[in-house]
């Protein structure tokens, strides 16, 4: 009886399912997805160490998602100038390649596609996370409040207050550009699916193109087509390793994550939109402006929204959008039109099958907020898919060489 009465209400979900938006098929750039469901990147720090390379625990992780229609990897540094945090992992050397190769193979084994994230954090680093312990670069030497997350001596994790970083050389610009196109190609030889150029949540890119970091009189200061210069040069040497249609680019428009605002957001973002617009990506992807009012179920403030709206009307590819979503919310904001896909973060983190979930409107597990960053299995790969909690054994695919 009880059997019969589960499966009606799967058919019964099943049914409904069909009719929800998050289930419709996409072509972004050069992929047809089957639905629209994106796993959002997100910062782990369980690369392994020293040399934050990329383990099988890492492969495991990835795979037990592949049910996304779109992996975004966890962001990933270009160089070691570009890491800001401990045990994030890397793109620029062979193990690192190596490692994500593991990753890649693992995800497609499991019927996934997964883009990696090119991260340089500019300013948002520490002496001791930089090559030859010198200072984190960024566009003018202005420091960020608050602190670096570093390794100490006895290999804890600890933090440290930035430091004011160097201001760029505009010859070093070029070198900037290359190191984007060095893990471009290293994402490429990993086997990756494309890659998202990450310009969010106050990093090198943003820190270029959000005026109150951005203080330079040369061709990459100033007016917003130059603040932009960086990102657009990124995206367009990036754009000939991949070809734009397998590049995606992150942007946070009103974000003041690490220290940021820009004076005039709706010019910056609206701007940065129309100009990748024309690149023919496979997408752009924003970190919702609207987060706080989804995540309280409060009725969205007027200037997050008109921002969301702005950047839909000003890009004219495919557009994703992170932060804060339910169900129902991403149902209601593609209903709206505001997005073509939705990204989750925090319930993918906690529900590795959390397209299933959706579609059968299963609860979901909760994520635990103390094993986000760092550390190994607990709170990364043991979190109960359905089938699991029916009673099916998990997927063997956690082994001991990840440490
Ligand atoms: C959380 C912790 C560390 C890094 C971002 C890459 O904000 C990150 C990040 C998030 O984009």
């Amino acid at each position: 009886m009880s059997v019969s009465v589960t499966s009606t209400a799967r058919a019964d979900a099943e049914s409904r399912a069909t009719t929800e938006l998050l289930f419709q098929p996409v072509q972004v750039g050069r992929y047809h997805l089957r639905n629209r469901i994106v796993m959002a990147p997100l910062t782990r720090s369980r690369a392994r160490h020293p040399g934050n390379v990329p383990t099988a625990l890492n492969a495991c992780y990835y795979a037990q998602r592949a049910s996304a229609a779109l992996i975004i990897s966890e962001a990933t540094q270009v160089s070691m100038q570009g890491q800001g945090y401990a045990w994030t992992p890397g793109i620029h050397s062979p193990e690192q390649v190596a490692g994500w190769r593991l990753v890649t193979e693992a995800v497609h084994k499991a019927g996934g596609l997964i883009f990696l994230q090119l991260w340089h954090v500019g300013r948002i680093s520490h002496p001791s996370l930089q090559p030859d312990a010198m200072l984190p670069v960024a566009p003018s030497a202005i420091k960020s409040e608050g602190q670096a997350f570093i390794e100490n001596e006895n290999g804890q994790g600890e933090l440290a207050p930035f430091v004011t970083p160097r201001a760029l050389q505009i010859e070093e610009m070029p070198y900037l550009v290359r190191q984007y196109v060095h893990g471009a190609r290293n994402a490429l030889d990993a086997g990756f699916d494309g890659v998202e150029v990450h310009a969010a949540n106050g990093y090198l890119l943003d820190q270029f193109l959000q005026s109150s970091t951005n203080r330079r009189t040369d061709g990459y200061g100033g007016s917003v087509e130059n603040r932009l210069r960086l990102l657009l040069e990124v995206v367009e040497a990036v754009s000939e390793v991949w070809q734009p249609d397998r590049v995606g680019v992150r942007l946070s428009p009103l974000g003041t994550l690490n220290d940021i605002h820009d004076d005039d957001p709706e010019t910056t973002f609206g701007t940065a939109a129309a100009r990748l617009s024309d690149r023919s990506l496979a997408y752009l992807h924003i970190v919702n402006p609207a987060i706080a009012t989804l995540e309280n179920h409060a009725k969205p403030e007027p200037a997050p929204l008109r921002m969301v709206e702005l950047m839909r009307a000003k890009y004219r590819g495919k557009l994703i959008v992170a932060g804060g979503f339910d169900l129902d919310a991403a149902e209601d904001w593609l209903r709206k039109d505001r997005a073509d896909l939705i990204a989750f973060g925090r319930k993918f983190l906690a529900n590795p099958d959390l397209p299933e979930r959706f579609r059968l409107r299963a609860p979901l597990n909760a994520d635990d907020r103390a094993t986000y960053y760092g550390g190994g299995a607990k709170g990364y790969t043991d979190y109960p898919s359905l089938a699991q909690e029916r009673g099916e054994q998990p997927k063997s695919c956690v082994d001991d060489r990840w440490r």
